[in-house]
This record gives C-alpha cells, sequence and structure tokens, in this order.
C-alpha cells in the first residue's frame, strides 16, 4: 500500500475504527436513480429520525455539491473523507462522474469514497479508479441467486427488466467480477451486508468467506431496517445479540467493521454526529415549484435566532443535547429569563412503539403537541418534515449538540 493511500486510510471514518470519532466524512446526494429493487428499500421518505441508507433531504447537482463542500469545509476542518451513497444506486447516475471529477481537481486532499450495489461495477471500475476512487463499498446481501432472489426484486441492465433468481444471478456476477477488478486495480473494497433474519442470516458467513477470496478489506454486517411500503416491511431486524454473534462468527476469516451508523444519503459529520440538517439549502420546495436552481440562494442556512421564554432540549440524560426531534425520549423546558434558565419540568414522550411510515407525521405532530408553549426547540437533528412543522408552527429550532449550558440559552 503507497503512503498516500494508508494516511487516508487512518483517516477514514468507516475503514478506520480509530478515525470515526475524530475525521468527518461527507455525504452529497447527487445519485436518485436506482437500477434495482431491493425488498427492504423505500426511498421515498425524508426525515433525518430514520436515518438510514437511501434516504435524503435533497437531490444535489454536480455542481450544487462542489459549493456545498466549500462551506462545508469552513465549518468542519476535520472533514476527510467525499463520499457518494445515494440515494440511489451512485453507478447508475453519470452526476456520480462528474461530480467525482469536480472534486478531485478542487480539493485533492479529500479521499473519494462511493457505495454501491455492484451491478454497474465491472465496466466503470476503471473509470472509478481514474477518477481518484480508492475507497468502494459494494453492498452485497448473498453469494447464492436462491438467497439473492429473495432479497432482490428486480434487476434492469442494458434496458432490460430481470426478476427473482435470474436477477440476482445476474446481480451477483457483476458484483463478482466488479469486486476482482477494483482489488486488483488497487482500491480498498468494504463489503455491506444487510441481515435478514430468516433470508440471509445463516448464509452470510459462506458470503463473507467468498468476498474474502476476493481480497476485501473489511466486511460491514448491518441489520435490516424494516420500512414502511416495502416487501420486508413485516420482517423482524436482528437482535444486537444475534448480530453479534454473527460478526464475531464472520471476524474469524476477515476484518469486521462494527462502528457502522448506517447513514442518510446526506450525512455530514462525525460518524455519530450528523449536522446534515444545519446545511441544508432553505427556499426549495421539494415539488419543484421554489426559485430555479440558478435563482436558488446557495447560502447554506445554520437555523438560529429568535428570544424565546420557555426552550425545550432533546435530551436523554438531562445534562446533554443528544437527541434527534423525532427519537428523543425526553424534552427538558427552561424558562429564560434575562438570561437566566430556571429548569421548568421535563417532557417525556414515549418510544416504546416503532413509529413507521404513515404514523410518523402524528408522531411529530403529538411532540409538538406537548412542547406547545415552547417557543425554541433545541435539537441534535431534526428531518425537513418536523422542522417545517414547527416553523409552521411559529417555533424556532436550533440544531446544537454537546452539553446544557449557558449557550443552549443564548438566544
Ligand atoms: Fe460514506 Fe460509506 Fe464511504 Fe463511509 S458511510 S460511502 S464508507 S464515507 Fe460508513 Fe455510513 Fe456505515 Fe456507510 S457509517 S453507512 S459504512
Ligand atoms: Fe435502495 Fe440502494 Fe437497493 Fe437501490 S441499491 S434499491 S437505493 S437499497
Amino acid at each position: 500500500m503507497d503512503k498516500k493511500l494508508e494516511s487516508a486510510l487512518e483517516e477514514h471514518p468507516c475503514y478506520s475504527s480509530e478515525a470515526h470519532s475524530k475525521f468527518a466524512r461527507m455525504h452529497v446526494p447527487v445519485a436518485p436513480k436506482c437500477n434495482i429493487q431491493c425488498n427492504y428499500c423505500n426511498r421515498k421518505y425524508d426525515c433525518s429520525n430514520e436515518s438510514r441508507p437511501g434516504v435524503t433531504s435533497e437531490v444535489l447537482s454536480p455542481e450544487e455539491a462542489v459549493e456545498k463542500i466549500r462551506a462545508v469545509r469552513k465549518e468542519i476542518p476535520y472533514l476527510r473523507v467525499i463520499g457518494i451513497a445515494g440515494p440511489g444506486d451512485p453507478l447508475a447516475n453519470e452526476e456520480t462522474f462528474r461530480t467525482l471529477e469536480l472534486v478531485n481537481k478542487e480539493f485533492p486532499d479529500l479521499t473519494l469514497c462511493v457505495s454501491t450495489n455492484g451491478l454497474a461495477l465491472p465496466e466503470n471500475a476503471e473509470r472509478l479508479y481514474g477518477l481518484g476512487v480508492r475507497f468502494l463499498t459494494v453492498t452485497m446481501n448473498a453469494s447464492d441467486p436462491r438467497v439473492g432472489g429473495r432479497v432482490y426484486s428486480m434487476v434492469r441492465k442494458d434496458g432490460k427488466t430481470y426478476r427473482g433468481e435470474e436477477g440476482a444471478e445476474m446481480l451477483l456476477q457483476s458484483q463478482l467480477d466488479g469486486i476482482k477488478k477494483c482489488v486488483e486495480l488497487g482500491m480498498l473494497v468494504k463489503i455491506n451486508i444487510v441481515m435478514v433474519p430468516g433470508i440471509n442470516d445463516e448464509h452470510i458467513p459462506e458470503l463473507v468467506r467468498m468476498v474474502k477470496s476476493l481480497g476485501v478489506y473489511i466486511v460491514n454486517i448491518l441489520p435490516l431496517i424494516p420500512v414502511e411500503g416495502t416487501e420486508f416491511s413485516g420482517m423482524r431486524a436482528p437482535t444486537p445479540e444475534e448480530r453479534k454473534r454473527l460478526m464475531d462468527l464472520c471476524e474469524l476469516d476477515v476484518k469486521m467493521m462494527r462502528h457502522c451508523r448506517q447513514c442518510r444519503a446526506d450525512a455530514i459529520g462525525l460518524l455519530g454526529e450528523d449536522r446534515s440538517q444545519e446545511f441544508m439549502r432553505m427556499g426549495s420546495c421539494q415539488a419543484g415549484c421554489g426559485p430555479s436552481a440558478e435563482e436558488r440562494p446557495m447560502p447554506l442556512v445554520k437555523l438560529d435566532g429568535g428570544r424565546a421564554s420557555k426552550v425545550a432540549v432533546a435530551t436523554s440524560d438531562g445534562k446533554n443535547i443528544d437527541s434527534g426531534f423525532g427519537n428523543a425520549s425526553r424534552f427538558d423546558v427552561y424558562e429564560v429569563r434575562n438570561r437566566n434558565a430556571e429548569f421548568l419540568r421535563t417532557v417525556a414522550v414515549d418510544t416504546s412503539k416503532q413509529v413507521v411510515g404513515g404514523q410518523h407525521r402524528q408522531h411529530i405532530e403529538d411532540i409538538a403537541d406537548l412542547l406547545d408553549d415552547c417557543s425554541v426547540i433545541v435539537v441534535k437533528e431534526i428531518g425537513s418534515m418536523p422542522s417545517k412543522l414547527l416553523t409552521g408552527r411559529g417555533k424556532t429550532v436550533r440544531i446544537s449538540s454537546g452539553p446544557i449550558g449557558r449557550e443552549t440559552f443564548s438566544l
């Protein structure tokens, strides 16, 4: 491994467990289209409280992505990696390549990282390498088409659609050929595997041995997140114990990633601290009725400001701002007067039930009702829907993290 790659590896928050608390990655969501359909994926939701791959609040053009990187870099000097991870498959979108080209030219010191399902990898491996990509992730859920046929409902290649085992076989062949090429070129390949109990869990050790024989650098086993509106919505996620057992077993064969945060396609920051909402463009409507791309104001806006008498803080322990709006189990409410904050009450939120799909908005409205007397809400993160709902009710939303202190209340 050459020196440059070695130091990039040491500072890559996903590939190095030591780096994940020190260095940040930024995903640029430039790739909306996908060429397959996984039975666990539904990309229509847009909410940071459902943090998972395939979800993003906005799609950027390559030029907008570069502009955003410029702005983020100023705020996050420890940014090291620019990743393209969706919200569709990066290799099914020409914009991915244009973005890589632009980023490589303007920020040669940043590491480029791409995450793909692998279907279009064989024909793109050299192109990616030529554009400076040395870190590549392939999400691969089966090394047997009989298993893959239960995970993927559709694979589209060269204008044709393939289903069931036939589609899974085609995908598998592309993944294997593509991984082999990337390893030979000198890329560090990571394999992401989604663990689906009853579908591929028993098969995963065999899959891991196969990818190990291809020379992959590291494997990451992620738990299924059952999502409303997908084939797997009724399936259960593996328990942490089941997943740990499987990782322990597979670690006998290959290096295992254990600090994955299942990021959004527009995640920004340290792995455990998504700051994407801080850098959301304001003023552009998802339905396309906002200003055109040329007119759109590019300044990246921090949610901020306003005077308040009551402030609600999303906290799990009463000491730190550490929760997102939709997944907080508790808000502490303070009254702020003459720059002094006085604790008033704790508002507990019922988080015992899993909230999916259409129930999500109701859950958000219920929390907003509980905090109706507060004019400022301080959260670690928030999705665009809850953020719009709160601002529509006249609240000021502030994104912050770390200890609750004087700064939390300097309004
Ligand atoms: Fe992004 Fe993925 Fe690159 Fe990391 S994420 S493209 S390798 S820079 Fe990391 Fe996020 Fe887990 Fe992915 S924590 S989902 S493994
Ligand atoms: Fe969704 Fe990614 Fe699967 Fe495409 S490859 S269907 S974006 S999970």
